[in-house]
């Protein structure tokens, strides 16, 4: 069989070549992974996890990179709770782009009243650290910014926790530019927005959360569509369940492989709020739809 035979080789090729194996750091625990590959390099913009017995209180970021994938170094803290003047607690799941000589670092946290809101911050290095503007960008909301920059240079900020939110952003990168749609087809979204584009296709995966039927498990799915607002149509699973009760990863392309970055709570036996960045290999079908990741263990 010649299907189960190709199968069988590209599931041992994703064991031997991240051959360091799961996770990718254990100095310090790290989350939420939004993997770009800035200057030859791959940048890891992971949350920061501390053990706050489950409040998930996080107040500072962390940049990772790497240029082999086996040695990750840690550029060290990136921003800080204290130096974003609008915000008090829960610096959550981050993303960053690069545009025209900046590198904009975006991310959720509380504001002084207790509702999330999305910022930015902004760096001449991929590494940071990054400087925040004075408040939070005015529309947002809820958490999970990711953004993407299509191939006509618009910017598209995706955010949101039980729907999923897209606007574009102006030029400045720093406001959004007229509508937030609430986007259509994207199936049992709960949390963790992700757009990449292969070949001609707009890809959205994201977490499942708690809201897959008859399950308990949090999985992340996909949706695709011909434009970055939609109309999306729900597609399936890239990644199955990981220890912990979060599922959140991104997705990208380094010298022509492409990978799923997620985090697991392997490490720490299962803490929820002491999770660990790992990546194994990524792989489209012919058609287009991704075979399910084959995850690799510790
Ligand atoms: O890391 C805090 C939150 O947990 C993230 O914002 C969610 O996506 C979930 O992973």
């Amino acid at each position: 069989n010649i299907g189960l035979l190709a199968i069988l080789i590209m599931s041992s090729m994703d064991v031997s070549a991240l051959e360091n194996g799961n996770p990718l750091v254990n100095h310090i625990y790290t989350a939420d992974p939004s993997a770009h590959v800035f200057e030859n390099r791959v940048y890891i913009y992971p949350s920061h996890d501390e053990d706050d017995a489950m409040r998930y209180t996080m107040k500072d970021y962390h940049v990772l990179s790497s240029a082999d994938l086996l040695t990750w170094e840690d550029h060290g803290i990136a921003l800080s709770v204290d130096n974003v003047p609008w915000a008090s607690q829960k610096m959550w799941a981050p993303d960053c782009v690069y545009k025209d000589g900046t590198y904009y670092f975006y991310f959720p946290a509380k504001d002084k009243d207790n509702n999330f809101r999305i910022g930015v911050a902004t760096s001449d290095s991929p590494a940071g650290p990054f400087t925040a503007e004075p408040s939070y960008i005015q529309g947002s909301d809820e958490i999970d910014p990711a953004v993407f920059i299509d191939d006509d240079g618009q910017a598209y900020l995706y955010w949101g926790g039980k729907s999923v939110k897209v606007a574009k952003l102006d030029a400045s990168m720093k406001k959004i530019n007229g509508e937030i749609l609430k986007l259509k087809g994207v199936d049992y979204f709960y949390e963790a927005a992700w757009m990449h584009k292969y070949q001609t296709t707009y890809y959205l995966s994201y977490s499942t959360g708690k809201f897959l039927p008859d399950t308990n498990d949090h999985l992340i799915a996909y949706a695709t569509a011909d434009s970055p607002t939609g109309p999306f149509s729900y597609q399936g699973i890239v990644n199955g369940d990981v220890s912990g009760i979060t599922n959140h990863h991104s997705i990208v392309e380094y010298k022509g492989q492409w990978y799923l970055f997620y985090h697991n709570s392997d490490l720490s036996g299962g803490n929820n709020t002491r999770r660990s960045v790992a990546a194994d290999y990524l792989h489209f079908n012919d058609d287009g739809s991704i075979r399910p990741v084959i995850q690799t263990e510790l």
